[in-house]
């Protein structure tokens, strides 16, 4: 990879459907500036064209944060943006197949549902690990049962690439999860549907903060 070190503390997950009338750009600038470090679209429902002209219409501001942008599920959308990296789940694209598209060019994270996704992710040259899910979560139901703290703690035993926890996390269960040997919580729902995104991003961030420290 030809980036440098990634800051993956507070990695916020877009989804429209959940940002209650916001648009999802309303919804990134607040949590850039409560202090996301890196922002993945996930988008499900819309045209492929809307999720570029989304994607760059973001990425002007996380470019002038210096915040990475990450497409999730799609490598053309991805390219088209020029985003910083693609997040792949175990029923998209292969790794190897988008690693040979896209060589060192983009950041590619891969969602692991067990240790031996983890390790083949690792072996296999992704960037980061998207440990899912760590707890049940109503934002995503099509899960494997959740992995809880225990899963997380056997992978990173196994693992050196940076581990992200996703699912049902927020600033009350943040500091376990980073206790636990990741290096930054996913959410969509802690920040997305937060009445005020900015302040949901500044204390999961000082939460986080306090737990690295620790
Ligand atoms: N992948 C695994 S769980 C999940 C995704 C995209 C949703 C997480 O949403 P929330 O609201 O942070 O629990
Ligand atoms: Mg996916």
């Amino acid at each position: 990879m030809t980036y440098g070190p990634i800051d993956y503390s507070v990695y916020l997950v877009t989804d429209r459907t959940l940002a209650k009338g916001r648009s999802t750009l309303e919804i990134v600038q607040a949590a850039i500036n409560g202090g996301v470090s890196i922002v993945q679209l996930r988008e499900k429902t819309c045209t492929t064209r809307e999720f570029i002209e989304e994607a760059l219409a973001i990425k002007y501001f996380l470019n002038q944060a210096g915040i990475p942008m990450i497409i999730n599920d799609r490598l053309d959308v991805a390219l088209a943006a020029k985003a910083d990296g693609v997040h792949l789940g175990q029923s998209d694209m292969p790794l190897d197949l988008a690693r040979d598209l896209v060589k060192d060019s983009m950041i590619i994270g891969i969602s692991a549902e067990s240790l031996t996704d983890a390790i083949t992710a690792e072996k296999g040259g992704a960037d980061y690990i998207g440990v899912s899910p760590i707890y049940a979560t109503p934002t995503k139901t099509d899960t494997v049962p959740p992995l809880g703290l225990d899963g997380l703690q056997q992978i990173r035993r196994h693992v050196k690439i940076p581990l992200v926890g996703i699912g049902g996390l927020n600033h009350a269960n943040a500091a376990e999860v980073i206790a636990s040997g990741a290096d930054g919580v996913a959410v969509v729902s802690a920040i997305v549907t937060a009445a005020n995104p900015r302040e949901a991003a500044r204390q999961l961030r000082q939460t986080v903060k306090d737990a690295q420290t620790k």
